[in-house]
């Protein structure tokens, strides 16, 4: 008999519609059957004899008011077959909620950082519930450079007796993409700072307000689940240094327009830090690090040797740089660290590893 398996899907945006896509398309022996699929914060698609959802039309459906998520729990739980969650939003009431999904046995595949990047209790909760014999499996590949094979091979290695000594890595495509155009190995790259980022907002690259990446916190939560699942008990993303790119003057000035017009003001200090590494053969980089040795976790501007992997970086790529005790010349995992295909990707392969494991 064919085995199958039950799939909520909360969010149908980028990321969400790219994974309904790769879906539809998927060629497994496993059935996945989408039980329940909000396609925004008011509508979702279920019916109460968890008929699957048509994945063809979902756009046009006729939807009915998104379920509590407590009503969730409760309408998943009353299905024959063990459910999947997808949470594809960066909510993070649902990201709280995740340590009772799981001990209620709803396991969840998800790209949002909010539940993993919380206070400590919150991980340690979900983690707890997860390993109970009754509770949900949690997978989120997807969390920590979109679709990159980062999480998995890490907890890989620590699961195998392998120890880290350092993790560095380049965890935001667009301070990526920013870092990369304003301090190349060239000396004849001239370009200013602010120049770079009103480039990188206007090929859509940055939030909205690009402070929201200029203030390095979603990089900080980036490494608070890499340092957890090494072992480094990170009590929250703002537990540790992190080097804001805001001039404190234009932390609080109004608009993300007037930001950007006065960043040029503020040119010549990141210049000469750029210039003195240049004089070493050095670039700058935005990094993030887990450091065993120094008892340090911190995201900050850091200098690299033009040799160095993340001197070549291109475009809005990550990369990351995992030493161990196993791979003392480190292991690196590099590639493009945003897009919804590639994120959608990730995550459909979580859920696809979760229901190898509980499909029946
Ligand atoms: N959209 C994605 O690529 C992506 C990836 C992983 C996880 N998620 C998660 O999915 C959930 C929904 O996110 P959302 O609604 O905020 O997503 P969204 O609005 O669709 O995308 C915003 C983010 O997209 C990234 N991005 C996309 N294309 C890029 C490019 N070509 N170059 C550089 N950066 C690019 C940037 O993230 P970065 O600065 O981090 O690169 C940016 O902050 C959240 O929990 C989110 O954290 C999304
Ligand atoms: C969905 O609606 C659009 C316009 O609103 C229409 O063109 C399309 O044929 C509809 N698709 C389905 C599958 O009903
Ligand atoms: C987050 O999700 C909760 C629960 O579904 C909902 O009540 C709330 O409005 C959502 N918040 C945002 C900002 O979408
Ligand atoms: C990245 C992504 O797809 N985000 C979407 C998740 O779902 C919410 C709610 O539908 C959308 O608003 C997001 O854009």
């Amino acid at each position: 008999m064919v085995k199958s398996v039950n799939v909520a899907i909360i969010g149908s945006g980028v990321v969400g519609s790219a994974f309904v896509n790769q879906l539809k398309n998927l060629k497994t022996a496993i059935n996945f059957n989408v039980v329940y699929f909000a396609r925004s914060s008011k509508e979702a698609l279920f019916s109460s004899d968890y008929k699957p959802v048509d994945l063809a039309s979902y756009k046009n459906a006729s939807a009915q008011a998104v379920l509590s998520l407590d009503e969730l729990t409760k309408f998943l739980k009353g299905a024959s077959k063990p459910t999947i969650l997808i949470d594809n939003t960066s909510n993070s009431t649902i990201a709280d909620y995740y340590p009772t999904f799981v001990k209620e046995g709803i396991s969840i595949a998800t790209p949002n950082k909010k539940a993993f990047s919380s206070d400590l209790s919150v991980w340690n909760e979900i983690f707890k519930n997860s390993e109970a014999p009754s509770g949900g499996l949690v997978y989120h590949e997807a969390t920590v450079g979109a679709g990159l094979p980062i999480i998995g091979p890490l907890r890989d290695l620590i699961t195998t007796g392998d120890k880290v000594e350092k993790i560095e890595g380049i965890f935001s495509g667009t301070l990526s993409y920013i870092f990369n155009e304003f301090s190349t190995t060239d000396p004849s790259t001239k370009v200013k700072f602010s120049d770079v980022v009103k480039v990188a907002k206007d090929l859509g690259y940055t939030e909205p307000d690009p402070r929201d990446d200029l203030n390095g916190l979603d990089v900080a939560r980036k490494v608070t689940i890499l340092a957890r699942i090494s072992g480094f008990d990170v009590e929250s993303p703002t537990s540790f240094p992190v080097e804001s790119l805001i001039p404190k003057e234009l932390e609080s000035v109004q608009t993300a327009d007037e930001f950007l017009s006065k960043l040029p003001d503020f040119d010549a200090d990141i210049q000469k830090v750029k210039e003195e590494a240049l004089a070493e053969n050095k670039v700058l980089r935005f990094v993030g690090q887990v450091d065993f040795k120094a008892n340090k976790v911190s995201v900050e501007i850091g200098k690299y040797g033009f040799d160095h992997p993340f001197a070549s970086l291109k475009g809005s790529d990550n990369v990351v740089s995992i030493k161990t005790e196993r791979y003392s010349n480190p292991l690196i995992i590099q590639g493009a660290g945003a897009g919804a295909e590639v994120t959608a990707h990730g995550v459909l392969a979580d859920a696809i590893k979760i229901a190898e494991r509980i499909a029946i």
